[in-house]
């Protein structure tokens, strides 16, 4: 019956840490996937987390179903996080939100609401993107295309290229945007650019969709890094958002996200809350409590929700530290003078360092860094006391 069942290819970010694990080397390195990793590159559990749990076990909370929404106080504190608590839009109900199973599973769930309610729409995706976009939108069938967003050449945003392919998209398509901390570029548009693409997509009748994986671990400030989503919220557009906490909360396993709708009235925000349900509904029912009621423990009492934010400016810290570190290591090392201040201008828990893919095959087989063939690193698995090293490594691959 299953004789003709293939090998599926394996994940190009995730399969970098099986090469990983499968590699003796004490040299090794693993800047593959984006998870936040302590000086010592161990994988870190945030204090808030664990005083949230421990309060969530002393309480004694049930284990019964969610509601198909989700967990009320969860989907109300991460509304809030996005828009500001004072946000008009909260007050005037204009807004759907369904918890998700993560960032990951609250993108599928909108994508299934855009082949549903908009069938034939087409996503525009930036070249390039997170990969696993074009496996969602692919799996829920809905089509997409690509635009220009990367150039290659200033290591830089290509913004002209993007403006025109959003103005050349049919009216009315989709745009995904990353809210801050573009994966894998580390590249953001600036504010003012920001305010540029909210005009083409107003006069395109596009709607923006904002994946925010990112919240508060770019900068390490939550409303710092929601300022492109209030932006468009404040001219009054709609929008879908979908947000994930495995990041900014540590909280990759729990699977907790949202898939958020802001739109022209309460009424139809009430309408597009129950198609979503009507399709989480046959696809998992319902979605985990223990990650929502982390989240929602964490905001609502002022003493964890002032940790939490002292913790995530302590990730992004660190991240900052070793681009930094990096850059000056990189700068000392190269005798041929190349700038590489590219560098410290990304933000987020990557770097994208021009290198290409012979040049990422050498990191790996000859030096035992391990990252994605798009010359993509994560900072977050970098320590200090590796940069020399990955420098070295860096130059031997770009120059050879
Ligand atoms: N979107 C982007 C751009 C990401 O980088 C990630 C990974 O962190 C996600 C979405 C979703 O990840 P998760 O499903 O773990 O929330
Ligand atoms: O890009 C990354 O490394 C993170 C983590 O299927 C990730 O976004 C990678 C692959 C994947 C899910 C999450």
């Amino acid at each position: 019956k299953f004789e003709s069942v293939t090998m599926a290819p394996p994940d190009p970010i995730l399969g970098v840490s099986e090469a990983f694990k499968a590699d003796s080397s004490p040299l090794k390195l693993n800047l593959g996937v984006g998870a936040y990793r302590t000086e010592e590159l161990q994988p870190y559990v945030l204090d808030v987390v664990k005083k949230a749990e421990k309060l969530m076990l002393e309480s004694g909370e049930f284990k019964e179903y969610l509601p198909i929404e989700g967990l009320a106080a969860f989907n109300k504190a991460t509304a809030e996080l996005l828009l500001g608590a004072d946000n008009p839009v909260i007050k005037q109900g204009r807004i759907a939100t369904v918890q998700g199973l993560s960032g990951t599973g609250s993108l599928r769930l909108g994508a299934a609401f855009i082949q549903r309610y908009l069938p034939g729409v087409k996503v525009l995706i930036s070249s390039p993107t997170w990969g696993n976009h074009k496996n969602i939108l692919n799996d829920s069938g809905v089509p997409w295309s690509e635009y220009r967003y990367f150039d290659p050449t200033t290591v830089g945003l290509d913004f002209s290229g993007m403006i025109e392919d959003i103005k050349n998209a049919t009216d009315g398509s989709i745009i995904l945007l990353h809210g801050c901390a573009h994966n894998p570029t580390g590249i953001d548009p600036t504010a003012e650019q920001w305010g540029t693409i909210a005009d083409v997509i107003e006069e395109k009748s596009h709607l923006p969709f904002f994946d925010v994986a990112y919240q508060g671990f770019a900068s390490g400030s939550l409303d710092n890094d929601a300022s492109s989503v209030r932006q468009f919220v404040a001219r009054g557009l709609e929008l879908f958002v979908a947000q994930s906490y495995s990041k900014n909360l540590g909280l990759y396993a729990e699977r907790i996200g949202a898939i958020n709708a802001v739109v022209s009235s309460s009424d139809v925000a009430n309408r597009i809350k129950s198609q979503l349900k009507r399709l989480a509904r046959p696809m998992y029912s319902n979605p985990p409590v223990h990650g929502a009621r982390i989240v929602a423990n964490v905001v609502g009492d002022p003493s964890l929700f002032d940790e939490w934010r002292s913790e995530m400016q302590l990730m992004a810290g660190r991240i900052k530290g070793v681009r930094q570190s990096l850059y000056d290591a990189l700068s000392s090392v190269d005798e041929n003078g190349k700038d590489w201040s590219f560098i410290l201008k990304q933000i987020g828990m990557f770097s994208f360092t021009g290198l290409n893919k012979n040049q990422s095959d050498n990191m790996t087989d000859k030096w035992h860094v391990y990252m994605t063939k798009d010359g993509r690193i994560s900072l977050a698995g970098l320590s200090l006391a590796k940069c020399e090293y990955l420098a070295d490594a860096i130059i031997d691959s770009y120059y050879n």
